[in-house]
């Protein structure tokens, strides 16, 4: 998979991007991930890349103009990419869409600031997604979120060990409980059912104890 990402703040990506899964998956070839500053795609000798809301009102506006080239340009090189904009005004981001979207060729992530986006670059994206109902100072956080979620979905980027059929969600269920050692900790003891090694009780009692807790926590995942 390719994933593009253009930004005004490429320097912000680093940390997320050069350790962990996130690293290895981009060295064992499985995703290749490049940073773009939306400045560069700028058309005036002065690399303007925002400009004053028409009617008014506080803030900058990320020009379309611009925009427009971004996308262009880096739909030719990874043309059967999907055009992502994050914003609050988006779909709802869940484990649904992660799967989804890790399926995909490629993805181009936009990830705005300031007031937002010219209205009419909607017309050249795929999908706007939102990771909730809050608001951020930009697109960066939502963007990282998206290739995190999406990128351990790639088939051989997980080892066995730390699969994610296991995942809170993925059965459309919390994860169930965990443990490890010490056995017994402040007087409080790990289940005994753990320590059995019966592996069909063992995943009963793991299954009951999942639907269990959504019950409690998140009953709307069961409706
Ligand atoms: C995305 C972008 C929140 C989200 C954003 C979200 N805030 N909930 N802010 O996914 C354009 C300028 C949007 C700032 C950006």
């Amino acid at each position: 998979m390719q994933i593009d990402i253009v930004t005004l703040f490429p320097e912000m990506f680093a940390s997320i991007f050069t350790q962990s899964i996130i690293k290895r998956a981009q060295d064992s070839g499985a995703v290749e991930i490049k940073i773009y500053n939306l400045r560069d795609f700028a058309i005036d000798k002065h690399k303007i890349v925002d400009d004053r809301p028409y009617g008014g009102g506080p803030g900058m506006v990320l020009k379309v103009d611009v925009l427009h080239q971004a996308l262009e340009k880096l739909k030719e090189q990874n043309p059967q990419a999907a055009i992502i904009l994050l914003t609050p005004q988006g779909e709802k981001y869940t484990q649904q869409h992660a799967k989804q979207l890790a399926t995909k060729e490629g993805l181009i992530l936009v990830a705005g600031h300031y007031e937002g986006f010219d209205d009419r670059i909607r017309k050249y994206v795929d999908q706007e997604i939102s990771i909730g109902d809050y608001v951020l100072t930009g697109g960066e956080i939502p963007a990282m979120t998206i290739v995190d979620s999406v990128v351990r979905l790639i088939p051989g980027v997980l080892g066995d060990d730390n699969s994610a059929s296991t995942d809170s969600f993925s059965s459309g269920m919390l994860g169930y409980p965990q443990y490890t050692r010490p056995e017994k900790f402040k007087e409080e003891k790990v289940p005994a059912i753990l320590l059995s090694g019966n592996h069909a009780k063992i995943n009963k009692w793991r299954q009951e104890q999942a639907k269990k807790r959504t019950k409690q926590r998140r009953p709307d995942l069961l409706s």
